[in-house]
């Protein structure tokens, strides 16, 4: 028998920590013996996405292409965990339609000055230099999840922590 596929869509600031509990969760789901699937917005824009940019039309193309992505994924039994910035609530929405029972929302929650300390990549350091146009927080909006089915707050809990409550959350639906 086929095992239930679904899709939990990480959204949230660059450096909030989507990636990261990701990458934790893929380890914990397949030990449990769960097909698992990672898509990072950052990892598709070297390939199938490689064509788009940061402006509204193209992070609107970027989330479609890979919403239906992991729509063919999650059909077959796969949990797949997209993470990616997704910051317009109308962005969330268009996911949510492609992907209807099978998405999930996870706000991966921590504001702009929290993700500025943590500076990963040093992306926050170019974008107060002027050198990163269009940075997601700063001269490009951030609309917070008003309904998320999960929150994650980064700010004060552990990546383990935060695996745990999505375990729980899968749990509570009966799919992991
Ligand atoms: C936001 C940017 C930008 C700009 C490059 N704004 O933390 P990262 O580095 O590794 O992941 C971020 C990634 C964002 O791509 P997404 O596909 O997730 O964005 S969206 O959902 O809005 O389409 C960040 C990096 O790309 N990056 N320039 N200007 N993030």
């Amino acid at each position: 028998l086929k095992q239930k596929g679904c899709v939990l869509w990480l959204c949230g600031l660059s450096g909030s920590g989507k990636s990261t509990i990701a990458n934790a969760l893929e380890h914990v789901l397949h030990d449990k013996g769960r097909f698992v699937v990672r898509l990072d917005g950052d990892n598709l824009r070297t390939g199938l996405n490689n064509n788009l940019g940061f402006s509204d039309e193209d992070r609107l193309e970027n989330i479609r292409r890979t919403a239906e992505l992991a729509k063919v994924l999650a059909d077959n039994g796969v949990i797949v965990l997209c993470s990616l910035i997704t910051p317009r609530g109308h962005l969330r929405d268009l996911a949510r339609g492609i992907l209807e029972d099978d998405f999930a929302e996870i706000y991966v929650k921590a504001d702009y000055a929290t993700c500025e300390a943590r500076d990963p990549k040093g992306l926050y350091a170019k974008a107060a230099a002027g050198e990163v146009k269009q940075f997601t927080g700063k001269d490009s909006s951030f609309e917070e999840p008003q309904e998320p089915d999960l929150i994650l707050d980064t700010e004060n809990l552990s990546v383990q922590d935060s695996t745990f409550e999505v375990l729980e959350f899968l749990r509570n639906k009966g799919i992991a």
